[in-house]
């Protein structure tokens, strides 16, 4: 089975929890797309009915609007039913790092207002600790001074070997603006970064850091697509 096959096979395994009436958190990358895909699917055929999509990207917005899925937003629904979205590392805690599609601030707010969060991943995506692959750990900063904040983080894990790098355009090294026009800066980290709660504190203090990609104690729910088929995680 390719990767993309185990991400549709997570994500209609996730999108079985979908109940008509629910007031639901539309995910953002390529797992989530198809789970999107497929609630638009069961919309069209009637088998779902009376569903609110809150998206968590323009991106996903774009696409529930092609797909004709009702939308609206975290003023009109504070709390969710339920929450369907991918992820870039999983610990067996059900810890996340998220954002490497660059929506990490609206998937946590979205996310963190739902009852239930189920993440969706195919193997490739399960951590023994979080940061530890040398994969990107990103952060949402204001542009006000990026290389200021940037060095801050990076000191602030120096003793793991933290890396901070702004993260920019492949065509023109311009730096990536999120949804909200902030940048991200990636934090790559030659060790695993550890206490996740003290990591988050230390760097949420920091003022200029709007947000980062570790989800801690937030998913409910994790769907694991593999070659030796599904595994449902609770929390
Ligand atoms: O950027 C994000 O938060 C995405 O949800 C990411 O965590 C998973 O993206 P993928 O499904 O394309 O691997």
């Amino acid at each position: 089975l390719t990767q993309d096959e185990l991400k549709k096979i997570a994500a209609y395994k996730a999108v079985e929890f979908v109940e008509s009436g629910m007031v639901l958190g539309l995910g953002t990358g390529s797992t989530a797309k198809f789970a999107v895909d497929r609630i638009g699917e069961l919309l069209r055929q009637g088998k779902l009915k009376n569903i609110v999509g809150i998206p968590t990207s323009k991106k996903t917005q774009n696409q529930a609007i092609s797909l004709g899925i009702p939308l609206s937003d975290l003023d009109s629904h504070p709390v969710l039913d339920l929450a369907i979205d991918g992820a870039d590392e999983v610990d067996p805690y059900l810890n996340l790092v998220k954002g490497r599609g660059g929506s990490l601030l609206r998937e946590k707010m979205v996310e963190g207002a739902c009852r239930k969060f189920v993440v969706i991943v195919d193997e490739t995506k399960l951590v023994k600790h979080l940061g530890g692959s040398g994969l990107a750990m990103p952060v949402e900063i204001i542009p006000f001074c990026w290389k200021f904040t940037a060095n801050r983080l990076q000191r602030l894990f120096e003793d793991s070997g933290c890396v901070a790098k702004l993260r920019t355009c492949f065509e023109n090294g311009d730096p990536i603006l999120t949804d909200n026009s902030n940048y991200v800066v990636d934090l790559y980290f030659k060790k695993d970064i550890g206490d996740l709660k003290a990591a988050s504190d230390a760097i949420l203090r920091l003022a200029g850091v709007v947000e980062h990609g570790m989800f801690i104690d937030m998913a409910t729910t994790v769907i694991v697509a593999g070659e030796m088929g599904i595994t449902v995680k609770n929390k």
